[in-house]
C-alpha cells in the first residue's frame, strides 16, 4: 500500500478554489470577487450589527458572501448545517471565536478541513473577512420559483425552425462534450480526430453533461443554475435553449422511458433546495418541486436537501432523484405532472453521486458521508440494500465488469482512503455475493475522485486528483481486470501531457464510443496550460496529447454515445 492518506470531501472545494483562485487573484481582486458564479444571483442582506459579534462593512460582507458561495457552500451548505463539511451556525462559531476561526481558516485540520492560509489560497485580508462573516447570522438566499424561471428562460431557436434531421457531418457518437470549467464553455471534441469542433458559452462551471434518449439533444448545467440545451443536429450543434433554475445547481437529466424519448428533462438544485420538470425540447419549465423536509434515521427537519444526482429510469417513466441531507431517492413519476406521484426510498444521507449496474436496472449511490453505498432497485422501487464500503465513497458513475470470480460488479473508490470496493451485482448467477461488498482492493491512495472501465476493456483505471502527494495526484492507476490481486500499474499522465507547469491534476477518465481509448483531463489553472491526454487501452501507451489555448480548466468528460447509453 502506497501513501495512504487521510482526504475527506471538503478537500474538494480547496481544489475547487486553487483553480478558480486566478479568478479571484485576477482583475476583481481589490474587491475580491469573482466575475462571475452564482453569487452574483444572490442580493443577500446583511444582517444587523450585534453585540459580541465582529463588525463588517458593507464591502468586505459582499466579498465574503461571493467567497463563501463559490467555496465553501459546497461542503458546509448555504445555509451552514454541515454535510460533507462541518456545521458552522452562528452558536458553534461565536464560541469557538474570532482568533480560532482564523488559525482554523488558515492552517485546516487533519479531518479535511483546507489549509487556504498556508496554501496561499486566501490572503490574511480575505481569512479576516471569512472568519467575521462565518460569525453573523446565516443570510439565507433568494427563493427562486416560477415566475424568477420564467424571467430567465430564452428559446433561441423554436422547435420549427429546427433541422428534422442532422444536418451536419460530425460523427456524434464519438463526440466528446468537455467542461472547460473556469471559462464558462463546453467544447465538443471530436473523438475521432481530436480536432476542437466547436466552443460552445454555457453557465459557469458545468458540472455535467447529459444526452436525451435519442441522442439529438446534449444538456449541460452549470454550477450557477443555467440549462442549456445543444441540438446536436444542427450544422454547427447550437444552443437552443436555455433556463436558470435556480442559484446553485448539480444535476440535469432527460426522460429515456419507452414512449417518452426527449420529451422532458429535469434539473436538480443545491439552491433552492427543489427540482423543476420541464419541456425535453425548449426548457419550458412544468413543475418545480421543493426537497425539505424529514431526514432519514433521526428523522428530523432538515431546511436545506440538496438535490445531487438524477438518473433516468430505464424501467418506468420516473426520474431517480437523490436528496443529500434528507438521505431519500425519490422515484418521481413524469406521466402526470398535475397529480404528481413520487415514491420515497429511505437510503443513508449525504447521497451524493452514482451510476447504474450494468444491466441498467439497479441505482448504486453513495451516501459518502454515511461511508455507504445505496442500492436501488429502479424496476421494483426499493432499497435492495446498504453496503458499507469505506470512508467517503466517490464513485462518479461507478465501473461494471465481469469479476473471475463474482461474476457482475460494480466498483467505486474513495475520497478518505485508497480503497476501492468491489459490490457484487448479478442476482441471478451469483445470489449469495448480490449487493455484498465482494473485494477491497488497494489503490495508489486517499483522495479519489473517479473510477473507470468499459465493456471492451479489461482495465479498471483509478484517479487520484485530490491526493496531497503529488506524483499521486498527477497519476492514475490501472488494474487488470482478470488479475486483480497482482500490483497496478501507473500511469505518470500529468508527465505525459508534457506541461510543465501547475498542480496538473489528472481527472475523470472517459472512454471512446470503441472502449480503445481512455481520455483524461490534466487541470490546472485558469491562467496556465491545461490539456487532454489519451490513452491507448490495450498498451496503455500515450496515444495523443490535446493541447490548445482553448482548453481552459478542462474537468469533467462526457462522450456522446457512452452517457447516451449508461455505458461505464
Ligand atoms: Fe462534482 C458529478 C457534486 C466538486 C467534477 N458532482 C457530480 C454529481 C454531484 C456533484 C451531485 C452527480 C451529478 C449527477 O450525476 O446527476 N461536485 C459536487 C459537489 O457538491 C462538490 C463536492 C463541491 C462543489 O462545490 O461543487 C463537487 N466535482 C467537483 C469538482 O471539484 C470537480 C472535480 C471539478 C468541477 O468541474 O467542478 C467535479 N462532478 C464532477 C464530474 C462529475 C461530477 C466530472 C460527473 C462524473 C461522471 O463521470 O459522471
Amino acid at each position: 500500500m502506497r501513501n495512504k492518506v487521510i482526504v475527506l470531501a471538503a478537500t474538494l472545494s480547496a481544489l475547487v478554489l486553487s483553480t478558480g483562485m486566478a479568478l479571484a487573484q485576477g482583475k476583481h481582486k481589490e474587491e475580491g470577487q469573482l466575475p462571475f458564479g452564482p453569487s452574483e444571483k444572490i442580493p443577500l442582506e446583511q444582517p444587523g450589527a450585534k453585540p459580541g459579534v465582529p463588525v463588517m462593512s458593507a464591502k468586505e460582507f459582499k466579498q465574503a458572501k461571493d467567497i463563501y458561495f463559490q467555496r465553501c457552500a459546497g461542503c458546509h451548505g448555504v445555509l451552514r448545517k454541515g454535510a460533507t463539511g462541518k456545521p458552522l451556525t452562528p452558536k458553534i462559531t461565536r464560541e469557538l471565536g474570532y482568533e480560532h476561526l482564523v488559525d482554523f481558516i488558515t492552517y485546516g485540520s487533519p479531518a479535511g478541513m483546507p489549509s487556504w492560509g498556508t496554501s496561499g489560497e486566501l490572503n490574511e485580508d480575505q481569512i479576516d473577512v471569512m472568519a467575521r462573516f462565518v460569525m453573523q447570522d446565516i443570510p439565507t438566499p433568494p427563493e427562486f420559483g416560477m415566475k424568477e424561471m420564467m424571467a430567465s428562460w430564452k428559446v433561441h431557436v423554436p422547435v420549427s425552425e429546427r433541422p428534422t434531421k442532422k444536418v451536419n457531418d460530425w460523427n456524434l457518437e464519438n463526440l466528446f462534450s468537455v467542461t472547460l470549467r473556469d471559462s464558462g464553455e463546453i467544447a465538443l471534441i471530436d473523438g475521432d480526430t481530436y480536432e476542437i469542433k466547436s466552443i460552445i458559452k454555457t453557465g459557469y462551471a458545468v458540472h455535467i453533461s447529459r444526452m436525451s434518449a435519442s441522442g439529438r439533444y446534449l444538456f449541460t448545467t452549470g454550477r450557477d443554475a443555467k440549462i442549456n440545451l445543444i441540438d446536436l443536429w444542427m450544422d454547427p450543434p447550437t444552443t437552443v435553449a436555455e433556463i436558470d433554475t435556480g442559484i446553485e445547481a448539480r444535476s440535469v437529466e432527460t426522460s429515456k422511458y419507452k414512449g417518452w424519448e426527449d420529451k422532458l428533462a429535469i434539473s436538480g438544485t443545491y439552491w433552492p433546495p427543489q427540482f423543476v420538470i420541464m419541456d425535453g425540447a425548449t426548457l419550458e419549465p412544468k413543475k418545480i418541486v421543493g426537497t425539505r423536509g424529514i431526514t432519514v434515521g433521526t428523522q428530523e427537519y432538515h431546511p436545506e436537501p440538496r438535490v445531487a444526482a438524477i438518473v433516468a429510469s430505464h424501467f418506468r417513466p420516473e426520474f431517480v432523484v437523490n436528496v443529500k441531507e434528507t438521505g431519500k431517492v425519490l422515484m418521481v413519476d413524469y406521466t402526470d405532472l398535475k397529480n404528481l406521484s413520487i415514491t420515497e426510498i429511505e437510503a443513508a444521507r449525504f447521497l451524493h453521486d452514482g451510476g447504474f449496474d450494468s444491466s441498467g436496472r439497479y441505482f448504486l449511490v453513495a451516501a459518502n458521508a454515511s461511508n455507504k453505498v445505496a442500492i436501488v432497485d429502479t424496476k421494483e422501487n426499493k432499497l435492495a440494500a446498504l453496503v458499507e464500503t469505506g470512508p467517503t465513497p466517490h464513485p462518479g458513475r461507478g465501473a461494471n465488469f465481469i469479476h473471475p470470480e463474482f461474476g457482475h460488479v460494480w466498483a467505486t473508490s474513495h475520497l478518505g482512503d485508497e480503497t476501492i470496493a468491489l459490490i457484487g451485482t448479478d442476482p441471478k448467477n451469483h445470489p449469495e455475493h448480490a449487493w455484498k461488498l465482494v473485494q477491497t482492493l488497494e489503490g495508489q491512495g486517499g483522495g479519489s475522485l473517479f473510477i473507470k472501465t468499459h465493456p471492451n476493456s479489461t482495465n479498471l483505471y483509478v484517479d487520484t486528483p485530490l491526493n496531497p502527494d503529488e506524483e499521486t495526484s498527477q497519476s492514475v492507476a490501472v488494474f487488470d481486470i482478470n488479475a486483480l490481486d497482482k500490483e497496478y500499474t501507473v500511469l505518470p499522465i500529468g508527465e505525459w501531457s508534457g506541461i510543465k507547469e501547475g498542480a496538473r491534476r489528472v481527472v475523470q477518465g472517459e472512454f471512446n464510443r470503441q472502449g480503445s481509448e481512455i481520455w483524461f483531463s490534466v487541470w490546472n489553472a485558469k491562467n496556465q496550460p491545461s490539456a487532454i491526454v489519451v490513452v491507448d487501452d490495450k498498451t496503455l501507451k500515450l496515444k495523443k496529447v490535446i493541447k490548445d489555448k482553448r482548453l481552459i480548466t478542462p474537468t469533467g468528460k462526457f462522450n456522446v454515445y457512452n452517457t447516451q447509453h449508461d455505458v461505464y
